[in-house]
């Protein structure tokens, strides 16, 4: 390999320092070899507090909602195998990214479809936006949708989706695709079926494990994923109700609690974890950042949320439906006036497992 010699430098142009030029040189000489010197990327390597290339976004649904029915007419379920607007962060155009590591999309099912049955290691949540009566079947269990139900299908079983109701069904899809991709762990099967054979009634598993008591032998079929499918809307409701009128409200959270892999008092997924929360009528909530960068979807009500990072703020209003996305160690505080209900996904358990996990609760 012959080296290059070292470029002529114009007239005008300060001599550079002859520091400078001999590092100059030994970037370009060893870039052949794949070297590059640690020195010139260090600070951004090990930043002082996490540099999230991702920004603060909102879709308001009468927004969306539009696309999602023409896309009802543009392709079949089954054509499309999963008819999905992918929520993209707009600073992650083309990576299929909510945040670095999540995945978020806005699924349609219409009367009498089917999305055909697949696994994959990748784990995935469904959040029941809009419309009742579909289903997903999760290793032979049917689950029914309705709006504000959190279902779960765990990494590796086979799922398919249907609907036999007579609207059109919206659920958002919330994976860990990003994770996985990055880790290069991801595999993934077609079934030879469209819809799988059902062989346990609906409610099985929330009857086994959702009513604070569990199988005697026996109690993991999904490993670290819950075995509940379906964690549905009316007992979260009712308990964030219950708090809000008998407990003290939270001043960062109003009354938040978070969803639970009965088995192990952990998160759902071993990737995700999954929280409601209600902020009561007349809320304004403190300021607080975490690690975690999460996605919301406004279930009831209205609010706004205001998130500031660096010299940056966005002040998003929602209302149902709407999802946005809070990054990683974005400060961010809630209002509402009339009281509101919110979803919300994020890779906490990662970071927990990991150690890493922060949280800062501003005054
Ligand atoms: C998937 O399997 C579903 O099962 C939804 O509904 C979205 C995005 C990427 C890869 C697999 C589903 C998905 C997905």
């Amino acid at each position: 390999m012959s080296a290059t010699p070292p470029e002529p430098v114009p007239a005008g142009v300060p001599t550079p320092q002859p520091a400078v030029n001999t590092r100059q040189q030994l970037y370009r000489d060893m870039s052949p070899l794949n070297l590059t010197p640690l020195w010139e990327v260090l600070h951004a390597l090990v930043p002082p507090q996490p540099a999230t290339p991702c920004a603060a976004a909102l879709w308001r649904y009468d927004e969306v909602r539009p696309f999602l029915m023409r896309a009802g007419e543009a392709i079949t379920a089954e054509e499309a195998v999963r008819r999905v607007l992918i929520l993209e962060n707009p600073a992650l155009r083309g990576q299929s990214a909510v945040t670095q590591s999540l995945y978020a999309g806005l699924q349609l099912i219409l009367p009498g479809e089917v999305a055909p049955s697949h696994r994959h290691t990748q784990s995935a949540l469904r959040f029941i936006v809009e419309g009742a009566g579909a289903y997903t079947a999760v290793d032979g269990e049917r689950t029914t949708m309705r709006p504000g139900d959190f279902i779960i299908t765990p990494s590796w079983t086979w799922h398919d989706h249907g609907n036999d109701a007579s609207e059109p069904v919206v659920w958002l899809d919330g994976l860990d695709i990003p994770m996985i991709r990055f880790l290069d762990a991801g595999f993934a099967q077609n079934d030879t079926r469209k819809s799988q054979t059902v062989t346990r009634a609906e409610g099985t598993s929330l009857a086994r494990y959702g009513h604070n008591m569990a199988p005697v032998r026996g109690d993991a079929p999904y490993g670290l994923t819950s075995p509940i499918f379906s964690y549905p809307y009316e007992r979260s409701r009712e308990a964030l109700h219950q708090l809000e009128r008998d407990a003290p409200i939270d001043a960062w959270d109003g009354v938040k609690l978070r969803y639970i892999n009965p088995a192990t008092g952990g998160s759902p997924m071993p990737t995700m974890a999954t929280f409601m929360q209600r902020l009561p009528a007349g809320f304004d909530g403190k300021p607080w950042r975490q690690t975690d960068g999460a996605v919301y979807s406004v279930v009831e009500g209205h609010g706004e949320v205001l998130v500031q990072h660096g010299e940056q703020t966005r002040r998003f209003t929602f209302g149902p439906r709407d999802h946005f996305v809070i990054p990683s160690w974005h400060t961010a505080s809630f209002r509402s006036a009339t009281g509101c209900v919110l979803f919300s996904y994020s890779d906490r358990p990662v970071h927990q497992a990991l150690g890493i996990h922060q949280e800062e609760r501003l005054s």
